[in-house]
């Protein structure tokens, strides 16, 4: 079964985590969250020290972590911040179907690089007309000569203003089911015919960057088909079997954030001749964030560990996803609610973990597809 005892590099690695989060993320998130300046910096810090790209492979210059290691390092990054979290993670998503079903030439050129330099790319798939329906995608690729050229529109492109390249789901085959209609391609972000749209102005996580990308007759190489044509569907939703517990990680930080912050207020105000700590109902509160906290750990952990054992995880990931983004929801209102009024003011941290936490239920898959997911497989299991 799932061992939790981390080992003496993985406590290394959350070590430095930590460090870096409260050296270099928790000093500078107030500003990118009101001024929604894109962290160049803090992604570059990450870099340098070695705690982005963490899924590169050793054979292509990365470190080729396992998906555990990765959540250890999400968790202590969204304590931090979620909206640089999320930026610094989008990397490992875009990486992940090039990962997954990449070739040689294609890892060397286009994961190599981003261990040689600080670069970003994206992952897209979603559009303006379909987002949790994947099969109804409209981007088209269509193969002329030696080149596909694609159209349409990605919407929603999480590090989409500074993408280096991007990974582009678009639809091969009219005809076919969803498994065999998609392909997915490297699309280098300089390409001409490739346009990049506004900052989009988010609810909250605004430090990332969020655009809609337009492709009109983009050109692409035939190298830079992702595995066999008609196969794309299935490699993106083979990443997610990676992000998805990376995603819960990032809940399970801010999670923890709301805790953490929520407890340190509560012993220090008073009401009633007492820290509001000592009232029941307060400290029942604390005790329900932190049940959440470990158990939505827990769930992530697990479906990070099945995954790096070679078990299939998709189940256990949606669980852990659904799961990890409702607790840091509820831990992030409970907290502002210990604050009071100071809760609800933008001088402390409480209401940009509000702000912050929604977003966990949205992307990567609404809380509606997880159970989708969920109920899909226990029921052909009970079948
Ligand atoms: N692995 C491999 N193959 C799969 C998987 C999987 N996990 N899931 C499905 N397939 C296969 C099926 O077996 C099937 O194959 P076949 O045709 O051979 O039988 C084929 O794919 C089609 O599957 P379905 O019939 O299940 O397809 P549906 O159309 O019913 O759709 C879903 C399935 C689950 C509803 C799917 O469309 C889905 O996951 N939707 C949600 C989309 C989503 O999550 N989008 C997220 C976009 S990325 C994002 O939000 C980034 C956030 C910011 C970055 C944060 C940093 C981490
Ligand atoms: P819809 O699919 O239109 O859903 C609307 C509502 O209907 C939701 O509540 C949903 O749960 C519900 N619903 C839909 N279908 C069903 C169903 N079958 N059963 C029950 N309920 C259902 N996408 C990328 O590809 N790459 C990215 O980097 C990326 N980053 C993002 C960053 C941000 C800040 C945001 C807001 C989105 C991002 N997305 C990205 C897109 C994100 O994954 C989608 O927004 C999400 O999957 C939901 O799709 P939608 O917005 O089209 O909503």
């Amino acid at each position: 079964g799932p061992c939790f005892g981390l080992n003496a590099e993985q406590k290394d690695l959350q070590e430095l985590a930590r460090k870096f989060t409260l050296n270099e993320i928790i000093p500078k998130a107030a500003h990118h969250d009101k001024t929604g300046e894109y962290p160049t910096e803090i992604l570059k810090k990450l870099w340098e020290v070695g705690l982005l790209n963490l899924h590169i492979p050793e054979a292509h210059g990365g470190l080729g972590l396992g998906v555990m290691d990765c959540a250890i390092v999400t968790e202590e990054l969204a304590f931090g911040c979620s909206g640089i979290q999320t930026a610094a993670e989008a990397n490992g998503l875009a990486q992940a179907p090039v990962i997954l079903a990449g070739n040689k030439a294609q890892k060397d050129k286009y994961l190599g690089r981003m261990t040689e330099s600080p670069l970003m790319c994206a992952y897209g798939v979603t559009e303006p007309g379909a987002g949790s329906d994947v099969a109804g995608l409209q981007t088209r690729a269509v193969k002329k000569g030696d080149k596909w050229i694609i159209n349409g529109s990605k919407m929603w492109i999480t590090n989409g203003g500074h993408a280096n390249w991007y990974f582009v789901l678009a639809r091969t085959d009219d005809k076919a089911g969803a498994g065999k209609a998609f392909t997915g391609f490297i699309v280098d972000g300089d390409s001409p015919g490739l346009t990049v749209g506004r900052k989009e102005i988010n609810m909250g996580q605004r430090a990332s960057d969020t655009r809609g990308i337009s492709f009109e007759d983009v050109e692409v190489p035939e190298e830079n088909v992702l595995g066999e044509v008609g196969a794309g569907f299935k490699i993106a939703m083979g990443a997610f079997d990676i992000t998805r517990p990376l995603v819960a990680a990032g809940a399970v930080g801010l999670a923890r954030r709301a805790l953490d912050e929520a407890s340190k207020f509560a012993l220090d105000r008073k009401t009633m001749g007492k820290p509001i700590a000592s009232h029941q109902a307060i400290a029942f509160m604390l005790a329900d964030m932190a049940i959440g906290v470990e158990a939505a750990r827990n769930m992530t952990w697990k479906s990070a560990w099945m995954r790096d054992n070679g078990m299939k995880n998709t189940y256990w990931a949606s669980m852990a996803k659904a799961f990890a983004s409702e607790v840091a929801n509820k831990n992030a209102a409970d907290a502002v609610q210990i604050a009071g009024g100071a809760g609800f003011n933008t001088e402390l941290v409480f209401e940009k973990l509000m702000r912050d936490a929604k977003i966990f239920m949205i992307y990567e898959g609404t809380s509606q597809i997880q159970r989708l997911v969920i109920s899909r497989t226990l029921l052909d299991a009970a079948k």
